[in-house]
């Protein structure tokens, strides 16, 4: 068994808990954090260091990120096989953030569009944390000697710093972080919003109408489905700048059911809209309804879900703290 980690290669991914989990957080990451799980040796945080970049509430802040394990294990997850832990009860990531910022410019992350995204949505708490964000990202990142980051299209960016971090770093001290790649799905990886369909579907988006939770009962998505932004014409057709509202439940059924985009235009040739948003609200249903109905149980039990992220953060600590001691020496700290 332990010959097998060795040899297999590394996944690291994150999710902040800034809001309950949506069906972009599932179709984008989660999905496909669990159909690689079986090939690498995975770690999957809960990024709650990242969360604290926007204001929080701290009891929501725990209970989200207590829902969010009982979601990754519903999701299909087994905390047997993967590393599953919190980002704040690792402290290897705030000390190796540290360093990388030294090692990050002021120029390259004032070009990241999560930036400037948030700090338009958050114009009064424009903190430093927002700002160099990325460089704890690339912190989590870097500490696993992570071969494959999945995450969704809006993230690439992110992993693409963390890549110029670490090459500026090896360039000076020589091969200390191994080079990551992004993994974006084909399918899932930029979920729109329900009603502003030009928007990502975002957790701590402000529109409930927009958003579907993988915690929500059926008769709410179903709600949202029938109402979701369309256009003014009749065919079901993929077409994401005429049509975005439309392709945006294309890529939904498709991720859904695995049909591809020309099977669900034949399948609704000539039917109505209506028809369509009902088949989709019905497919997510159905795909959610398992996770959430495990989730609600794991969420009542509170014992295991404190076992899953403390052996999590121990077996996550020893990978770790070896490349933080590595990443000390280079840099020319003295030993303890
Ligand atoms: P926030 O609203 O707090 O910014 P978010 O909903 O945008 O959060 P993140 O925590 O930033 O979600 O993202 C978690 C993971 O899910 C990332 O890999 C991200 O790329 C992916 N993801 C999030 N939203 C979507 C989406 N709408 N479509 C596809 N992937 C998504
Ligand atoms: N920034 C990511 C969350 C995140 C992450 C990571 C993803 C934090 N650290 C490391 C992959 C790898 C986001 O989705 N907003």
């Amino acid at each position: 068994m332990d010959e097998n980690i060795i040899q297999k290669k590394t996944i690291f991914s994150g999710i902040q808990p800034s809001g309950d989990l949506t069906l972009g957080s599932y179709l984008g990451a989660i999905k496909n954090w669990v159909e690689l799980s079986d090939m690498y040796n995975c770690y999957y945080c809960i990024v709650d260091m990242h969360a604290i970049t926007v204001r929080q509430n701290p009891t929501e802040l725990r209970r989200r990120t207590i829902a969010q394990l009982a979601q990754y294990i519903a999701c299909g997850l087994d905390p047997d096989k993967n590393t599953i832990f919190i980002q704040s009860h690792v402290s290897a990531h705030a000390e190796l953030a540290w360093i990388l910022n030294c090692y990050t410019m002021f120029g390259e992350l004032s070009r990241m569009t999560q930036f400037k995204d948030k700090s338009a949505k958050n114009a009064d708490n424009i903190n430093a944390g927002l700002f160099t964000y990325p460089a704890l990202m690339a912190a989590d990142i870097l500490l696993y000697q992570t071969d494959l980051v999945p995450v969704g299209e809006d993230q690439k960016q992110h992993v693409e710093i963390c890549r110029d971090i670490a090459v500026r770093f090896n360039g000076v001290y020589g091969d200390v972080f191994k080079m990551p790649e992004p993994y974006i799905p084909k399918v899932g990886a930029r979920i729109m919003s329900l009603t502003s369909p030009e928007n990502k579907m975002s957790k701590s988006d402000k529109d409930p109408g927009g958003c579907i939770y993988i915690m929500q009962n059926p008769d709410d998505i179903m709600r949202c489905f029938k109402r979701a932004v369309t256009d003014s014409e009749t065919f079901v057709c993929y077409n994401t700048s005429t049509k975005p509202g439309i392709s945006n439940l294309m890529q939904i059924y498709s991720a859904a059911t695995g049909e591809s985009f020309e099977e669900i235009e034949k399948e609704f040739c000539g039917k109505g809209y209506g028809e369509f948003k009902t088949k989709v609200g019905e497919a997510v249903v159905e795909m959610l309804r398992p996770i959430r109905e495990e989730a609600e149980r794991l969420i009542a039990d509170k014992s295991y879900l404190e076992s899953v992220y403390k052996k999590g953060a121990e077996k996550a600590a020893l990978t770790a703290n070896k490349t933080l001691r590595k990443v000390y020496k280079k840099v020319g700290f003295v030993e303890k």
